[in-house]
C-alpha cells in the first residue's frame, strides 16, 4: 500500500491489522494477489491517485489467475476532474480491463453496502480482483466525513470458494455415463479444483476408475508429482508426456479448469471429436471453447465428492495405463543427464532436482513466469499433498513479491519463490520491505545473465544476420547475494551443483529473508 486512507490505516492498526508500505504499487498489487491465492482469501491494496495506473497494471495478474484482490485508490474531487489536474488520469478504464466489478464512491452513506459488495463479488465465482475508487486524491474524504455506522462482515465472503454448490444429478448422471464408456479417459485439472481443496476428490475418482491426471500449471500438486496416474502439466508449459495422453484420449474431463490456449496448446488438444467433460463453478464457462461439452456446474470439491459416490465399480485399462505410464517414463529418461549433471554453470534441471530434494513437506513455492515456470513446473518435484504450487499467470517479476504477500498469509510454511535474473530484478526493492518488516521467504534466482525465454525469438528475428543480437535479451553479470546481504537479507551465491543443497538449507535455517543466486547456464532450452 502506498500513501492512501491515512485514517483508515491508524484504525486499521488499532485492530492489529498491518499495512505494508511497499516501493512500487505494482509490487503491493502482487503482494496481495500471493495473499489472496495462498491464504484463499481476499487481500487488500491500496494507492493514491498518481499510484493508480501501477496498481491497475499489478492487477493483470491477479485478474487472469482469477485471485481475489481488493484494489482501493483515491481520486481527485468533482471540482478537479477535466480541467488537467495534477497527477490524475481516468482510473475507471484502466481498472476495466483488470476487474471483474469496478465503482466509484461518492459518499460515505455508499460504504457500507460497496465494501462487502466488493468481497462478495471477489470471493464467488470465478473469484477475481475489484476495485474501488474513493473520494479524494488519497482516499481522505473518509478521514473527513462523519457517519453512524455499524461494523459488518459477511464471514462467507472472506475465503475462497465463498459458496459451494452441488450439480445437478442429471448433470452427474452424464458424466458418469460417459466416464464409463470411455476407453481411453484421462482428467485435466485446473486452478479452480485446488482453490476448492479437490486433490482427494481427485485422486479418488482417478484411482477408481484407472484414469491418469493432467494438470494445468496452476494445478501443479493436486496428487502427488510421482502418482503413477499423474501424466504432469499439459499445454504449452508443460511435461510433453501430458500432452502425448490428452491427444490420444477418447475421453477429456476438465475440473475446474479454463480451457484457455495455454493449456490446451492454442486449441489444439484435446483433438477434434474427443469426449469432453467440463465441471466448473462458473457457468459461462462450461462449453465455452468446446462444442458438445458435457456440462457439470457446481463447486469442485463436491461436485467430485457426489460423482464419486455414485461410482460403483472400479475399473482397470491396463493397456491405457502402461501407455500413459510410457511416455511419463520416456520423458524422465530424457531430462535425466541434465538433472543428474554436474557441469558448471549449473543447468537449471539440476537445479530443480536440488530443490525437490530438500523441499519441506509443507512448503509452498512461487514460481516467476517464462522458463522458470517451465522448469519450476515441470522438474520441482511436489510429493506431499501439504506442499503448495502458485506461479504467476504470465506477469514477469510477479513472484517475488508474490511469495512475500503468500509468505504474510501463512507465516508457519516454509515459503520458496524460484524465478529468473530477468524477473527478479523487476521488484528487486521490495528485498528492503522484506528485511524490513522480516518476511523470511527464500528466493532462488536462476541467474544466466539474460532473458533467457526471450533468445529463442531475437534469435529467429536475426534470421542468422550478424547483428546487436545480444542487447536484447543479456544483462550484466550481478551477484544478487551480494547486493541482498548489503540490504540486511542472507545471501549466498552458489556456482557448483554440490553446494546448492547446503545454500539452501542454510537459507531456511536462517530465519531471514535469503537470497540464493544460483549461476545457471544460459543455453539451457526446456523440453516442449
Ligand atoms: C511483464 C512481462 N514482460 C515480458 C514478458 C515476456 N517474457 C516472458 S519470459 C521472459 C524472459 C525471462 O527471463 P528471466 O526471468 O531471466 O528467466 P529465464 O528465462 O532466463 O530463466 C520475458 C521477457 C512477460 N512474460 N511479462
Amino acid at each position: 500500500m502506498e500513501a492512501i486512507l491515512r485514517r483508515t490505516l491508524v484504525e486499521l492498526e488499532k485492530l492489529g491489522i498491518k499495512g505494508i508500505l511497499t516501493h512500487s504499487e505494482k509490487a503491493a498489487a502482487y503482494m496481495a494477489d500471493g495473499y489472496a491465492r495462498a491464504g484463499l482469501r481476499p487481500a487488500v491494496c491500496m494507492a493514491q491517485s498518481v499510484g493508480a495506473a501501477n496498481l491497475a497494471a499489478g492487477l493483470q495478474d491477479s485478474c487472469l489467475g482469477h485471485s481475489p484482490v481488493l484494489a482501493f485508490t483515491g481520486r481527485k474531487p468533482p471540482s478537479h476532474q477535466y480541467r488537467n489536474a495534477y497527477q490524475e488520469i481516468p482510473h475507471y478504464v484502466m481498472f476495466d480491463a483488470v476487474t471483474k466489478y469496478n465503482v466509484e464512491v461518492y459518499n460515505l452513506e455508499q460504504l457500507p453496502h460497496l465494501l462487502a459488495q466488493a468481497f462478495r463479488e471477489a470471493t464467488t465465482g470465478t473469484p477475481g480482483p475489484v476495485h474501488i475508487d474513493f473520494l479524494g486524491y488519497e482516499g481522505n474524504f473518509t478521514d473527513e466525513a462523519e457517519a453512524e455506522l455499524t461494523p459488518f462482515c459477511e464471514q462467507e465472503f472472506t475465503c475462497i470458494p465463498a459458496r459451494r454448490f452441488h450439480p445437478n444429478r442429471s448433470e452427474i448422471n452424464a458424466a458418469i455415463q460417459a466416464l464409463e464408456q470411455a476407453e481411453r479417459p484421462a482428467l485435466v485439472v485446473g486452478r479452480g479444483a485446488l482453490v476448492s481443496g479437490a486433490g482427494a476428490e481427485v485422486k479418488k475418482l482417478a484411482e477408481t476408475l484407472n484414469i491418469p491426471v493432467a494438470v494445468s500449471m496452476d494445478a501443479k500438486g493436486i496428487i502427488p508429482d510421482d502418482h503413477p496416474l499423474n501424466v504432469g502439466p499439459i499445454g504449452t508449459y508443460c511435461r510433453p508426456s501430458a500432452n502425448k495422453v490428452v491427444a490420444e484420449a477418447d475421453l477429456v474431463f476438465f475440473i475446474g479448469c479454463n480451457t484457455g490456449d495455454q493449456v490446451t496448446k492454442d486449441w489444439t488438444l484435446p483433438l477434434p471429436d474427443t469426449r469432453i467433460i467440463q465441471l466448473d463453478i462458473n457457468p459461462v464457462e462450461l462449453g465455452r471453447n468446446y462444442r458438445g461439452t458435457i456440462s457439470m456446474l457446481g463447486d469442485a470439491r463436491t461436485a467430485l465428492r457426489d460423482l464419486n459416490k455414485e461410482l460403483h465399480k472400479s475399473r482397470k485399462n491396463e493397456s491405457w495405463n502402461q501407455q500413459t505410464r510410457r511416455y511419463v517414463q520416456e520423458y524422465l529418461e530424457q531430462v535425466e543427464p541434465q538433472c543428474s549433471a554436474d557441469s558448471v554453470p549449473i543447468r537449471p534441471e539440476r537445479l530443480c532436482r536440488e530443490i525437490s530434494a530438500i523441499l519441506p513437506r509443507d512448503a509452498i513455492v512461487f514460481a516467476d513466469t517464462g522458463f522458470s515456470a517451465i522448469w519450476a513446473g515441470s522438474l520441482i518435484d511436489l510429493v506431499s499433498p501439504d506442499q503448495l504450487f502458485l506461479r504467476a499467470s504470465g506477469s514477469l517479476g510477479w513472484a517475488f513479491p508474490a511469495s512475500l504477500g503468500g509468505k504474510c498469509a501463512l507465516p508457519q510454511r516454509p515459503v520458496l519463490c524460484f524465478t529468473g535474473d530477468g524477473g527478479f530484478w523487476y521488484h528487486i526493492s521490495e528485498l528492503e520491505t522484506a528485511v524490513r518488516w522480516n518476511i523470511p521467504t527464500v528466493t532462488i534466482i536462476s541467474n544466466n545473465s539474460v532473458l533467457g525465454q526471450s533468445q529463442l525469438g531475437v534469435r529467429r528475428a536475426y534470421r542468422g544476420e550478424v547483428g546487436k543480437e545480444v542487447d536484447q535479451y543479456r544483462f550484466n553479470n550481478t551477484d544478487f547475494a551480494k547486493l541482498a546481504a548489503d540490504m540486511g537479507a542472507f545471501g549466498l551465491r552458489v556456482e557448483r551443483p554440490d553446494d546448492i543443497r547446503p545454500a539452501l538449507l542454510e537459507a531456511l535455517a536462517s530465519g531471514k529473508p535469503a537470497v540464493i543466486d544460483v549461476v545457471t547456464e544460459a543455453e539451457s532450452f526446456p523440453l516442449l
